[in-house]
């Protein structure tokens, strides 16, 4: 045995040491990808992070967020007490005050403006994180207001509405039985780290992969076919496929004949994209095209594995999402084992072979009943598929005052930079009455906020987490909260209670409500507790595929609607098409060739880099020295034909405006795309993109393809004055 200096040093847990292992998990990701986290603590302090073995979810492994878990806990920039503003919006100065004074004034500015305007005129917003959605849905409600909205604004929602405007119900890809795996845009490798090493364990089982991504991602390494498409073309692409397909006589006859609505003028419309059409569009040649569609549709059962977001940030996105899942009904691969399975979700959007009341407990009311959300009257099929705002045109709303005025926000974990334009978002911010900020770190956001107030991460709090592999954890906070900060959700029961929402809920508590939420499923918090490093989900009920046999879809036809009659409804008023119809980016060398003349390159921001999420990993120095400045990716030839060398300062330019960065060359890029990842305070490439290039189905904003040009920036002086332009931005 080792003397105990050396098993010090070494970290090994025992009672001699002093250090022991607990358990939590990880939140920088979302609830999909959270890994489970053992930390070594000693003296009430983390003094190492591994990965959980026995959570199956990430099998004792951590990428380099999660492995930076100590950076993030401890980081200096962690808010520390609740502030509140002293100087102008935006000035950053703060005051530290009491909880109970913190509090008291967001109860009475809310309950304030509820009486001077309407319960409708305050927003209750959640970015990124996931964990305390349900019970801010809830609060703003019974609250009165109908406008709760969230980052899924650009993220995720979109995706699911053009599959609930084909088949009513989303289906995820059945990975363990499927046989071949049409990956339609997603990089797991940076952004799901689990499910890689599930597709690469498929992989070695014979699994046939089919990638389509405009670039070369370590996803598209793995494939059998790379169709590497340009950005935004993804709908000319699949509907090439499905031409391909009825064609060749390769789909499933039972399927159409019995079970969708409108195939004939779906197989007309395809007619108008032969493979040679799709070539010209999308720029994979056709060849390709054709061996995809085979593959696809003889190689049964077949997934398609969709993303949150790259197609649809297009501003044809949810009608390009919908052209692509109408290959799997044209397959029959809709709700089978092995193809996309439309399983229902148990807790917190994650299917886990549970039941729960989650969906009443987030909706105690009924929408229809209340006022009109934000974005209702923009974007009227969201508001009929999903149950938030449509926050990306908030600043629009909080501009008008129309249908009413917008005056006091409630938010945790926001980021302005998200919204396409953020400056315009960040000015329409000046514009109301009241913010409140709740997050960990003081961003650029809290500076305008009235109150902020510090949340504790994950390691410091109590949380329900359950997993696709049918696995469920409520953690212990690992370590006391840092400073003053609180959890989020307590935050939000203690708020309810000075709101005085009467609510047997809100009143009985927060593991009390987590106990009516699982009643359905038999799991309660005490059992969970005796597992602290989670536990399978007992008895998991099995997903009975093929449900739309007996019960239908849950679409208007009661079929899968190659034609959507919902789209339908609104074809004289919005102009939407029934069909999955297809038309290039609105900005694009075939819409808008006299922009294309003066800014001849693609625009393609934010795919994911493996150390960053959005805002909130730029600030570790772990994860920030692997790139340490703002940069944007770019081919070698193009490079070469501009006289850019790697490293060098680059312009890059919109009609809208410019920033500058650093050239990374890569022949991972396609020649005529540049690609930028967003959320840098001084190189934010949202500033480059208006605040309406959205998607009018969706309002998803069109990130992944608008027109740029980009110069070589010979002297500094162009940078610092930029900068100084932001910086006026924020103290104004
Ligand atoms: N150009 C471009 N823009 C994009 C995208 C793109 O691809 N390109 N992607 C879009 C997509 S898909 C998304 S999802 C959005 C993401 O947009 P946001 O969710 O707005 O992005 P983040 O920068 O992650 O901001 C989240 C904030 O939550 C805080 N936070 C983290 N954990 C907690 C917690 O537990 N409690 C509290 N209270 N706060 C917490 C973080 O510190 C951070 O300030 O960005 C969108 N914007
Ligand atoms: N490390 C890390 N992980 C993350 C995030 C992060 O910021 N960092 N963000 C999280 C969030 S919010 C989301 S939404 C998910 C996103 O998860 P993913 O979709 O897996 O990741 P992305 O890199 O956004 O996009 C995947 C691929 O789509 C390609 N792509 C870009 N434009 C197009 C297009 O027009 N058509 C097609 N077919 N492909 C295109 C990109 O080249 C990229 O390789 O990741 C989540 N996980
Ligand atoms: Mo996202």
């Amino acid at each position: 045995m080792r003397d105990l200096p050396s098993r010090l040093q070494g970290k090994i847990p025992g009672p001699e040491t002093g250090i022991e292992i607990k358990k939590s998990v990880c939140t920088i990701c979302d609830p999909l990808t959270q890994c489970g986290l053992d930390l070594y603590i000693k003296d009430g302090k983390i003094i190492k992070v591994e990965g959980t073995k026995e959570n199956p979810h990430n099998g004792g492994t951590l990428c380099a967020k999660g492995a930076a878990t100590r950076q993030y806990v401890y980081h200096k920039d962690r808010i520390k007490t609740p502030l509140k503003r002293v100087g102008a919006r935006g000035s950053g100065r703060f005051v530290p005050i009491s909880w109970d004074e913190a509090l008291e004034t967001i109860a009475t500015n809310l309950i304030q403006t509820k009486t001077s305007f309407n319960p409708e005129s305050v927003v209750f917003y959640v970015g990124y994180p996931k964990v305390m959605r349900p019970f801010l849905h809830r609060l703003a409600q019974l609250f009165g207001s109908p406008n709760y909205m969230t980052e899924s604004s650009t993220c995720y929602q979109a995706m699911a509405m053009a599959q609930k405007l084909n088949f009513g119900i989303p289906g995820a890809p059945d990975i363990k039985n499927a046989k071949c795996f049409l990956v339609w845009s997603a990089n797991p490798f940076y952004t799901s780290t689990g499910l890689a090493r599930k597709i690469l364990n498929a992989k070695e089982n014979g699994l046939k992969i089919i990638v389509i991504d405009p670039r070369y991602s370590p996803m598209a390494a793995q494939a059998d076919i790379h169709l590497q498409l340009k950005p935004g073309t993804d709908g000319a692409l699949a509907l090439a496929m499905a031409n391909v397909i009825i064609k060749e006589k390769l789909y499933d006859q039972d399927f159409i004949e019995n079970y969708t609505h409108g195939f004939s003028e779906y197989q007309e419309y395809v007619q108008k994209f032969s493979p040679e059409r799709g070539e010209e569009l999308t720029g994979v040649p056709v060849e390709k095209i054709k061996e995809a569609a085979r593959l696809y549709a003889t190689t049964s059962p077949g997934a398609i594995m969709p993303s949150a977001s790259p197609v649809v940030h297009h501003t044809n996105g949810v009608q390009n999402y919908r052209a692509v899942f109408s290959l799997m009904a044209l397959t029959g691969n809709y709700d089978i084992p092995g193809g996309n399975l439309a399983e229902p979700v148990s807790y917190l959007y994650v299917p886990a072979g549970f039941t729960s009341r989650f969906e009443e407990f987030t909706n105690p009311k009924n929408l229809k009943e209340m006022a009109p959300r934000v974005g209702d009257n923009k974007f009227p099929v969201w508001s009929r598929l999903v149950d938030e705002g449509q926050a990306i045109y908030l600043p629009f709303h909080i501009r008008s005052e129309e249908p009413y005025p917008i005056k006091a926000l409630l938010a945790f974990g926001f980021n302005y930079r998200m919204w396409p334009d953020s400056n315009f978002m960040a000015e329409s911010l000046q514009k109301l009455d009241f913010i409140a900020i709740t997050d960990l770190f003081m961003t650029e956001s809290c500076r305008f906020a009235d109150i902020v107030l510090p949340a504790c991460s994950s390691v410091e709090r109590k949380e329900l987490r359950c997993y696709r592999e049918k696995y469920i954890i409520y953690t212990q906070p690992a370590i006391k909260p840092l400073y003053e900060s609180r959890s989020d959700i307590d935050i939000i029961y203690a708020l309810a209670e000075r709101l005085k929402i009467d609510d047997p809920l809100f009143s009985a508590g927060y593991e009390a409500s987590l106990d009516w939420i699982l009643e359905p499923s038999g799991i309660t918090i005490e059992e969970l507790k005796k597992h602290p490093g989670g536990m399978p989900v007992p008895n998991p009920i099995k997903h009975s595929p093929m449900n739309y046999r007996k019960d239908g879809f849950m679409t208007p036809s009661g079929k899968m609607e190659f034609k959507s009659l919902l789209l339908e409804e609104y074809s004289d008023s919005f102009g939407y098409e029934g069909l999955p119809a297809y038309h290039p980016p609105k900005y694009s060398q075939e819409s808008s060739p006299d922009i294309a003349a003066d800014y001849p390159l693609i625009l393609n921001t934010g795919s994911r880099l493996p150390m960053f999420i959005h805002s909130q990993t730029f600030r570790l120095s772990w994860t920030q020295s692997l790139r340490p400045e703002p940069s944007a990716d770019l081919n070698p030839d193009d490079a070469s034909r501009l006289r850019i060398s790697q490293g060098d300062q680059i312009k890059l330019s919109t009609p809208k405006g410019s920033i500058i960065v650093k050239a990374n060359l890569t022949d991972i890029v396609q020649s005529g795309v540049v690609h930028m990842f967003h959320a840098y305070s001084q190189a934010d490439v949202n500033t480059l993109i208006e605040a309406d290039y959205v998607d009018p189905v969706s309002g998803f904003p069109g990130f992944k393809s608008l027109l740029c040009k980009v110069e070589k920036v010979e002297c500094q002086k162009n940078r610092n004055q930029m900068q100084t332009k932001s910086d006026d931005l924020i103290r104004s």
